[in-house]
């Protein structure tokens, strides 16, 4: 009896649970401010309703048990919560779909292959919604109709085939359709690339994006990892940058190999300071101290340390001679990457059509901007691309929600590590060439141009009768 008085439990509170998920509105913080006393008395009533029908159910039991007399038809019972089950469930589902229905959806697409996108979600959604509604209706009118009658004998029905052919040949159909418009969207939203896209190249790495754009020349000059510095994190192929990073590995191979001279010093420097700090009981005093000598005396003698730098230098090398190879190609370095800008906003202009080439540092990261329907994986070693074309400015967007502080951003939507959350980057969708051209131009390029500037003659100079040029950097 226990159990159904349960089951009972459960049916009444999932209305509930409804009814609590609309009273809290998801950025309210839980407070009793936030609820009127009306809702309150409700919630209240419904628990005492609650336990007086499990109670209720209970003392019919216990009559049951003592008179041997059925007091209550389970069967009628069962059937009709079913009714009152689907009825009520139904209602919850209209009315969720109606109340935080909009919660859940994107909003208007800001991209132009997004209202085919969006349509097909639309039409997916339209299908098996209706499939739902029916079968849930046809599955609980049935457990009604069809209760335990005592005067009915139930049919044994083994097989129909052509029942069998009808369930398989429908919903084939149904699914093919939708296999295949999915497909066609997507080939053609991959493929049909307008040639005038603009190249926007997207970074990410744990936990960031960085995006970039040509300077004037108007193509993003090359990259590889193993150009990859502190100071070049896109590993952008530029002279300046690569020559740095060179010097950098040669001085810390240098420092390693120093280290490896040393070993043996070290190693038995290590072993005197924790044989004294054991002999003097310095052990028990310093915990933390000895901790790390300990770990540094057991890889000195365990052959760790040595090994470690052996690899260290090892890598560094690998570096090098990676970089070295690169340097023979001259038309890698043909200084188109000079003058490419990285960003750490994005600013695009509205229908023009883009093409944004990812890629990542270390982990597989998803570019994904949900106004305009674009996800595409980054990954490590491969370059990935997706274009689009946005058709809504970031002020249309914020004028259509609404909400005057909204902005569009590129999300990460592949678990990639602890600050996952907040890996994000601003996309900006200006109205003219005009506004995105100031932007750009306040962007600082890889290198800094230098110009020449023109300095009016002194008439009291010995030497000089002409404009003296100074060559200024800029930045
Ligand atoms: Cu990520």
């Amino acid at each position: 009896m226990f159990k159904k008085s349960l089951a009972v439990l459960s049916f009444i509170l999932a209305p509930l649970m409804l009814l609590a998920a609309d009273v809290i509105e998801p950025p309210k913080e839980f407070s009793f401010a936030n609820y009127d006393w009306i809702t309150i008395m409700i919630v209240v009533l419904v628990l005492l309703i609650v336990l007086v029908i499990a109670r209720a159910f209970d003392i019919g039991a216990l009559t049951e048990k003592l008179s041997g007399k059925k007091v209550v038809s389970w069967n009628n019972v069962n059937a009709w919560m079913a009714i009152i089950f689907i009825v009520a469930g139904l209602i919850g589902v209209f009315y969720e779909l109606q109340v935080h229905g909009p919660l859940l959806m994107l909003g208007n697409s800001a991209s132009l292959h997004g209202e085919t996108y969006d349509s097909m979600f639309y039409i997916t959604f339209g299908f098996t919604f209706f499939v739902f509604v029916v079968m849930e209706i046809l599955l609980f009118y049935f457990m009604f109709r069809y209760r335990y009658n005592e005067n009915r004998k139930a049919l044994y029905y083994f097989h129909n085939n052509k029942l069998e052919i009808i369930w398989t040949i429908v919903p084939s159909i149904v699914l093919t359709f939708l296999v295949l418009r999915g497909f066609t969207t997507w080939s053609k939203i991959t493929t049909e690339i307008p040639k005038e896209s603009q190249e926007i190249e997207v970074f990410a790495y744990q936990f960031g994006w960085k995006a970039r754009y040509a300077g004037n020349d108007g193509s993003l000059g090359n990259q590889n990892f193993n150009f990859i510095s502190g100071s070049n994190p896109l590993g952008v192929a530029e002279e300046g940058q690569v020559t740095e990073l060179v010097t950098e590995l040669k001085n810390e191979i240098v420092k390693l190999e120093a280290l490896q001279a040393s070993a043996p010093d070290s190693i038995n420097a290590w072993k005197g300071a924790y044989d004294r700090f054991v002999a003097t009981g310095l052990d028990r005093t310093f915990p933390e101290d000895f901790k790390t000598l300990k770990n540094k005396h057991n890889d000195g003698i365990s052959g760790a340390y040595v090994r470690t730098l052996i690899k260290d230098i090892g890598r560094k090398r690998t570096a090098l001679n990676r970089i070295a190879e690169y340097r023979k190609d001259v038309d890698f370095f043909d200084g188109t990457a000079n003058d490419d800008k990285v960003t750490t906003e994005i600013v695009l202009v509205k229908n023009k059509p883009y093409i944004f080439k990812f890629r990542a540092r270390d982990v597989i990261h998803s570019a994904y901007m949900p106004d305009f329907r674009v996800q595409m994986n980054c990954v490590p070693g491969m370059p990935t691309q997706f274009a689009f074309t946005p058709t809504m400015t970031t002020a249309d967007a914020r004028q259509i929600k609404n909400k005057p502080e909204y902005d569009y951003y590129l999300f990460c939507n592949k678990i990639c590590g602890a600050a996952h959350y907040n890996m994000k980057i601003k996309v900006t969708v200006v109205d003219s060439d005009a506004e995105y051209n100031t932007w750009l131009a306040s962007q600082a390029p890889l290198v800094a141009p230098v110009v020449v500037e023109q300095v009016p003659a002194k008439t009291d100079s010995k030497n000089d009768t002409t404009a003296a040029v100074k060559t200024v950097a800029m930045n």
